[in-house]
């Protein structure tokens, strides 16, 4: 249990804790644009008016909605945590919002979705995460500033009206992940003034010390994110990828999405946000009846099947700068580091300049030993593989150093032309 300090704060160290062990969540665009299913932006995009949007919420009624269905698909895929959009940027509620009667509550739907997704999520032990819009599409004050003061201050104080409900009213909240804190003509610098942002995630922190804040309010907080990229960030800060598993356009459900990434692609991400010390927070955009389309269920469960086997590269990584060349790339836990292959090399697998001793190295899933050879220049060759891939998608070389690894410096860049160390 992490300790709180006299005012109830908790160390970010404290607070990550968790967060570096997880790695990989689900995140889950949903709302009234799964109805029309042209993606999450298709008020803005089409220029939709608000009462001819809002007609939506009467259609609203995700018959096939059932929270422990997401939570399962996120769980099997090996997810630790889950991030659901309490409310995205055309303003609708999927929950029950004391100061807006534009929610889920209010449709034929009738219930508050985040409440049953919370419930969902803590029964099969998932860190909850919240994700809150803080730009309001209905507000004229947000596209014109001045020419609509009342109306911007009438947005602002939605903000903090119903974060303050997300964060006292559905217990324990893991991640408040907000978005949409980008204003017209308003430099970014100027953001978090805007929203008040420093009031605002006073407030959070109060109601929930333990929470994870993204860097989207206007002020850095916890969090960077990245988003449809795996970039590290530097070393001590925390980060988390986000991406799509369709087409980077649309977030929200898309019904003709041409394009899919492949089972390869997604997983190649999850280990290279594990090795940067980051989490990967991949998408899903429910259908309109509230269901998971199949071509994002059967990513995931692929996903699951190989972190069922690989997951200890994965989990509670560590930064690793050791070089992998085409082969791949490495993850790290203490001093053992992972290979995680996707280009499978053959019967031998060569990396340059590790800087540490081999003391074994064990293809993962087999458990087969491999021989290991360290030549100049830091060179490692493991051998005795299979000339074939064991497993599709990537395959992981656990290898124990007597250090913990680091690259190895070349002080004369030629001397491996001679094989000298
Ligand atoms: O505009 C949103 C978008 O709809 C989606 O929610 C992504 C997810 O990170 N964030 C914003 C685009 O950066």
């Amino acid at each position: 249990m992490a300790r709180k300090r006299s005012s109830g704060a908790v160390s970010q160290q404290e607070r990550m804790r968790w967060f570096h062990k997880a790695r990989f969540g689900m995140f889950v665009h949903f709302g009234l644009y799964a109805i029309p299913g042209r993606g999450e932006w298709v008020m803005y995009r089409e220029r939709i008016p608000t009462d001819e949007y809002a007609k939506l919420a009467d259609r609203f009624n995700p018959k096939k909605f059932d929270a422990d269905e997401w939570v399962s698909i996120a769980k099997q895929a090996g997810m630790k945590y889950m991030v659901v959009t309490t409310r995205h940027h055309d303003g609708f509620c999927l929950f029950d919002s004391q100061v807006s009667d534009y929610k889920s509550t209010n449709s034929p739907f009738g219930r508050d979705l985040v409440a049953e997704y919370v419930t969902a999520c803590r029964k099969a032990g998932l860190k909850v995460g919240f994700y809150y819009s803080l730009l309001d599409w209905r507000f004229p004050g947000y596209f014109e500033r001045d020419k609509y003061p009342d109306s911007a201050k009438a947005m602002v104080r939605q903000v903090h009206q119903q974060v303050e409900e997300l964060m006292t009213r559905y217990g324990r909240i893991d991640v408040l992940w907000y978005d949409g804190g980008w204003v017209p003509d308003l430099p970014h610098e100027r953001q978090a003034g805007f929203w008040q942002s420093k009031k605002l995630n006073n407030m959070v922190r109060r109601h929930q010390p333990h929470i994870l804040i993204n860097n989207r309010s206007g002020t850095n907080e916890d969090l960077d994110t990245p988003e449809q990229h795996v970039t590290a960030s530097d070393p001590g800060r925390g980060w988390e990828s986000c991406m799509t598993i369709g087409d980077s356009c649309g977030w929200g459900y898309i019904r003709n999405n041409p394009n899919f990434k492949t089972v390869p692609q997604l997983i190649q991400n999850l280990c290279r946000a594990a090795a940067g010390e980051g989490n990967y927070l991949l998408n899903v955009g429910p259908k309109p009846d509230g269901s998971i389309r199949n071509e994002e269920t059967s990513r995931l469960k692929a996903i699951g099947e190989w972190v069922d086997t690989y997951g200890e590269a994965i989990y509670d990584s560590q930064r690793c700068d050791l070089p992998a060349g085409q082969i791949g790339l490495w993850t790290r836990k203490g001093n053992d580091a992972y290979l995680c292959i996707f280009r499978w090399p053959g019967k031998e697998a060569v990396v340059p300049l590790v800087g540490a001793k081999v003391k074994s190295a064990t293809l993962l899933g087999e458990g087969k030993r491999l021989k290991v050879r360290q030549e100049h220049n830091g060179r490692l060759v493991l051998s005795g593989l299979p000339v074939r891939p064991p497993m599709k998608p990537a395959n992981v070389i656990k290898v124990r150093f007597a250090s913990e690894p680091k690259p190895l410096t070349e002080t004369d860049k030629a001397a491996w032309l001679e094989a000298k160390a």
